[in-house]
């Protein structure tokens, strides 16, 4: 395939860009070759500045839960856009987009909008270390929860592809208030509290993992969780950036029946437009300022052309999209693991609604020591191999593979196809 346009326009972009990109997974680094400039998509497909063709999984890294320029977002955007882009005051759509995340994830009683879904992440933390007038906090290794100081260690995402176990810059003592444990293992999580529980503010899940490739949560973990949090008086923050709205309309909270304190979303919520939201609990909300002592702001907070993009997309999500979604990505499923298995290539997955995970192993991953234990090296040819078949995967073995409604059929059998021809090049 073609890719010319896309190397030459990414040689300058390195010039003026670090890594020429604007987010370090992009670059390609972990599978090799010049990642695509994208010019346009439709639907499930995008196309590259050389107007290759391709079956999107990546889908922004979540947000478009519709595919691309849905029309019912686009019609929305255009009147939006037309009354004006920002006014720094509130809105509308802020306040229509409010309601709806309240209406739809009960244990979110109030909801306090921001940019992304670092924001949402890094001011959850602060406001249980002010609710609780503590400092540590609990999470897992391999999950991601942004790119604020106090979670880049062990994190999952990127610092998982580039195997980097610490960020350079963020100060110790810092980094020394994360208790990162194993996830799935509340033996660990039990131990943590037994010992330090009167010291930790939170315990902060993405209850379905989506950093470290796709890892579920294991029966009774977010139970246990909710359990121990109860018991010593810590905050149960779920991080919903990517499960929120996708596994199901009230997100992982909903399908598995667990009301955390504080749940943090992005993504879906903004229909493909900068946005992040934490909410939960009244006591707990009403610690944020103007209310409380709690100081957060943002001068696009609540931008009316992100909360239409976001209510646009939401109104499209009716439990037939569900059903869609949940057919579609069951089909990519079996279409990998069956193709794999008559190339005899080990590949295990992991699927929860639309967020798939593809592991190159016959052994359960259920935590991100088995997903470094998997044959990962044979990402990077696989992904290739996909790519020149018109299938765009995530850059990264340690990401999700997304599935929209507007993923059909044809892509589904498509996509066999490619990734028979892929996996036969690595049984070769
Ligand atoms: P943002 O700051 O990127 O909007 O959201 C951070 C974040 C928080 N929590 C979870 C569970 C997340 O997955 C993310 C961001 N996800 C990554 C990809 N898995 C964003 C892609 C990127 O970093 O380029």
């Amino acid at each position: 395939m073609k890719t010319e346009l896309s190397e030459k326009l990414y040689g300058e972009a390195e010039r003026v860009m670090v890594g020429g990109v604007s987010s370090p997974v992009r670059a390609f680094r972990a599978v090799g070759g010049s990642p695509l400039f994208m010019a346009r998509g439709r639907g499930s497909k995008v196309w590259d500045v050389d107007d290759n063709r391709y079956v999107d999984y990546v889908l922004s890294w979540g947000p478009l839960i519709l595919g691309h320029s849905h029309p019912a977002v686009t019609k929305a955007l255009r009147r939006a856009i037309a009354a004006g882009v920002s006014f720094g005051a509130p809105t509308i759509p802020e306040l229509k987009l409010a309601q709806r995340i309240c209406s739809t994830m009960p244990a979110v009683e109030k909801v306090r909008f921001v940019n992304s879904g670092t924001e949402a992440t890094m001011s959850a933390l602060r406001v249980a270390r002010a609710y609780t007038k503590r400092n540590r906090f609990v999470k897992f290794e391999g999950c991601y929860h942004g790119h604020a100081d106090p979670f880049l260690t062990q994190a999952g995402s990127g610092m998982a592809t580039f195997d980097l176990p610490a960020s350079a810059g963020v100060p110790t003592a810092i980094g020394a208030e994360a208790m990162t444990l194993e996830f799935n293992d509340i033996e660990a999580v039990e131990d943590a509290f037994r010992h330090h529980g009167d010291e930790l503010a939170a315990v902060i899940v993405e209850p379905v993992a989506g950093n470290m490739g796709m890892v579920p949560p294991a029966p009774g973990f977010l139970q246990r969780l909710r359990r121990l949090c109860d018991e010593h008086g810590s905050v149960l923050i779920f991080d919903e950036v990517i499960t929120g709205f996708r596994v199901a309309p009230g997100g992982a909270q909903e399908l598995f029946g667990i009301k955390p304190d504080l749940t943090c979303l992005g993504k879906v919520i903004g229909g493909g437009f900068p946005v992040g939201a934490y909410g939960g609990r009244r006591e707990l909300m009403q610690m944020i300022s103007p209310d409380g002592p709690v100081y957060q702001a943002g001068t696009l907070s609540g931008n009316p052309v992100s909360m239409t993009a976001g209510l646009a997309t939401l109104s499209q999500l009716d439990r037939r999209a569900y059903r869609r979604l949940e057919a579609a990505s069951a089909g990519l499923e079996s279409a990998l693991l069956e193709e794999a298995s008559a190339c005899g290539v080990p590949v295990t997955t992991n699927r929860v609604g639309s967020m798939l995970g593809m592991f190159f192993t016959d052994a359960k991953v259920r935590n991100y020591r088995d997903a470094k234990g998997s044959n990962y090296k044979l990402y990077p040819k696989f992904h290739r191999t996909m790519l020149e078949e018109g299938f765009y995967l995530p850059p990264s073995a340690f990401e999700t593979i997304f599935l929209s409604t507007s993923h059909s059929e044809r892509d589904i059998a498509a996509t066999r196809s490619g990734a028979r021809r892929a996996f036969k090049g690595l049984a070769g």
